[in-house]
């Protein structure tokens, strides 16, 4: 019999550690269970000291759903599934705002699995809010209004300013060179997640670039006041890498940041489930 998993909340509302767990063994049926149990109700999730090989990394990610590459980033040899993610001397930090991965694409994944491989000294942290919370807060004559309204999540328009901030106009021209339907797409302002049934609101600080249902002026100054709630402290978790620390991530109810205050080496490998097996 499986002994049961011990979730320790990292705060009040978003995360939890998960002690005493050697990834690399698989897992069995009752114990992943209770991890994606676990990732549900936490949305993020840390297993330290996870000396994960590769074919493990993409395996654990199986469990939960099909597999998806991004289209933009390099991946390791023999495993296009972990898709490296490397800042450092030679491309500055270049994921700090608050986005839910590849929501420009119409259908974006539920899940990721990031594995900290070479760190910096000091700093590298990753931040996470919790969706859910930021929509069940809103007074409920907002929420009925966000209801009807939907957003353009924009590829190019979240990437521009960093890449263009950091001379990579290389990277940017191929962003811009994909075809429309993979680099912007329209959702609801208000998601239901597609297990828990829970609603999160829809929104970010990088692809949304506007309501279609509003003008321009009411679209920003909407956006505006959601983006200050959802950038409040208590949503958040903010994770302080330590070597081999595993974080999974339910990337539907989630937004994250990586906070760019570093300018040595820095190497995560991430997996990345599309579509949870019982979506
Ligand atoms: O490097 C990180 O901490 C996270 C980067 C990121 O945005 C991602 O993996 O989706
Ligand atoms: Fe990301």
């Amino acid at each position: 019999m499986t002994e049961s998993v011990e979730f320790q909340p990292l705060t009040g509302c978003i995360g939890a550690r998960v002690d005493g767990i050697d990834l690399n063994n698989r897992l069995d049926d009752a114990g992943f269970a209770q991890i994606y149990q676990g990732l549900l109700r936490y949305k993020v999730l840390l297993f330290p000291e996870q000396d994960l090989d590769p074919a493990k990394h993409v395996a654990l990610g199986r469990r939960f759903g099909e597999l998806v590459a991004h289209p933009d980033y390099p991946t390791i040899e023999g495993h296009e599934e972990i898709m490296v993610i490397e800042n450092g001397p030679e491309r500055p930090p270049d994921n700090e705002y608050w986005h839910k991965d590849m929501t420009f694409r119409p259908d974006p994944p539920h899940c990721s699995l990031l594995h900290a491989r070479v760190l910096p000294a000091h700093g590298g942290d990753t931040m996470f809010a919790d969706m859910e919370a930021v929509y069940a807060d809103l007074s409920p004559p907002l929420q009925r209004m966000l209801e009807e309204l939907s957003v353009v999540h924009d590829q190019v328009a979240g990437f521009t300013p960093t890449l263009l901030a950091n001379n990579e106009i290389e990277r940017l021209e191929k962003i811009r060179a994909h075809p429309e339907e993979m680099r912007r797409s329209v959702h609801p302002a208000i998601g239901m997640h597609p297990v828990s049934g829970k609603k999160y609101l829809g929104i970010d600080d990088c692809f949304v670039t506007r309501f279609i249902e509003l003008s321009a002026s009411e679209s920003e100054g909407l956006l505006r006041l959601l983006r200050d709630r959802l950038k409040q402290p208590r949503y958040q978790v903010r994770i302080a890498w330590q070597a081999d620390d595993l974080v999974i991530w339910d990337n539907v109810s989630t937004l994250h940041y990586a906070v760019g205050d570093y300018s040595e080496y820095r190497c995560m490998q991430r997996v990345t489930v599309s579509r949870y097996h019982d979506a």
